[in-house]
């Protein structure tokens, strides 16, 4: 017990890294850890539903029992909501965004995918809660496209909610990334991961592989290299786990654009920005095969971008193949 440090009090140490910090941020961080225990908690009972739930759609209390991602994106919605601290939000699981007028003069938007990696939620394997908060840009009285679309250098804080074997919440505000492991017998979350460093070793690589011979030249050579090299292959199949992993043990996690996909299939804004930030602060790169991630121009709300993500040696290496296999078959 003696050096308990949970996240609130952490965050709240924090605040003073910011001199003319308001403590709106700091507010906004609580609110997305206070969400993220309550879908944590609907996480680990989500085997439970259709033992305890009654037939149809609805559970023993009457209520609808919803489908998981659909329960995160509400949870977080209200709870940003209810913070005061938000202007606006735009999710994942929504078309477009949505402005908070409760807010006042509130100076944040937040940018999240409530439930990344969900085709793994019927098969017990971990997702994850991704989020990145942006000052807002607009004076209007409500806010604007202009106010989502901002570059990944913009963040003013990025982080991730991890529902493994334990659920673990790692953040950066642009110094440094420290994660935090919930202890479920006090319902905290406590620093477990202080100022975490990505590793320079860089033996393992990530990648769907089913889709390699649809990738360009430079990708396929690199694989080829990793393969030779003896690296381990490790794939999760949720971004935020390989993403996790790659942060803690080092290599390489890539999801390569394809020709019938040419910018892949993750999200510029709810899943590459905030997790090239954390990256980047624990010393790792991310990039889009070209150029970095976090300066990217965002046109639209789901724009999808190709993205090889970790350990900087392996980041750089992909973008030289990329590079000098370009225009080739
Ligand atoms: P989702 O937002 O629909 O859950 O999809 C995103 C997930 C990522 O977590 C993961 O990296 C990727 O999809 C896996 O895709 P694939 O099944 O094509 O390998
Ligand atoms: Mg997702």
């Amino acid at each position: 017990m003696n050096n308990l440090i949970t996240l609130d009090e952490f965050i709240i140490r924090r605040q003073k890294d910011f001199p003319f910090a308001s403590g709106e941020l700091s507010g906004l961080l609580r609110d997305i850890g206070l969400a993220s225990k309550i879908i944590s908690r609907e996480v680990n009972k989500a085997g439970l539903a259709d033992i305890t739930g009654i037939a149809g759609n609805e559970n023993s209390s009457g209520e609808a029992q919803q489908k998981l991602d659909v329960m995160a994106d509400n949870l977080l919605i209200s709870c940003l909501k209810n913070s005061g601290e938000c202007c606006g939000i735009a999710s994942e699981e929504n078309d477009t965004f949505v402005p908070i007028h409760s807010s006042g003069n509130a100076k944040y938007v937040v940018i999240f995918d409530p439930l990344d990696g969900s085709s793994n939620i019927d098969v017990n394997v971990s997702i994850g809660t991704i989020f990145a908060i942006y000052r807002r840009k607009s004076t209007s009285a409500e806010v604007q496209l202009e106010d989502f679309l901002q570059s990944g250098t913009e963040q003013v804080a990025a982080g991730y909610v991890l529902y493994g074997s334990s659920t673990m919440l790692v953040y950066t505000t642009g110094k440094g990334v420290n994660g935090f492991t919930l202890d479920p017998s006090i319902g905290e979350f406590c620093l477990s991961h202080p100022d975490i460093k990505l590793p320079e070793k860089a033996d393992i690589y990530s990648v769907n592989h089913s889709a390699y011979r649809e990738f360009e030249p430079g990708v396929k050579k690199f694989i080829d290299d990793c393969i030779e090299d003896a690296f381990k292959f490790r794939y999760i199949g949720s971004m935020v786990a390989d993403v996790h992993r790659t942060l803690l043990k080092g290599g390489i996690f890539m999801y390569p654009g394809t020709e019938k996909a040419t910018n892949g299939k993750l999200r510029l804004l709810y899943e590459c920005n905030p997790l090239s930030f954390i990256v980047e602060q624990a010393g790792g790169k991310a990039s889009d095969g070209r150029s970095r991630i976090l300066e990217q121009k965002a046109e639209k709300l789901h724009q999808r971008t190709p993205v090889y993500i970790g350990s900087s040696q392996l980041v750089e290496k992909v973008e030289k193949l990329i590079q000098e296999t370009k225009g080739n078959n």
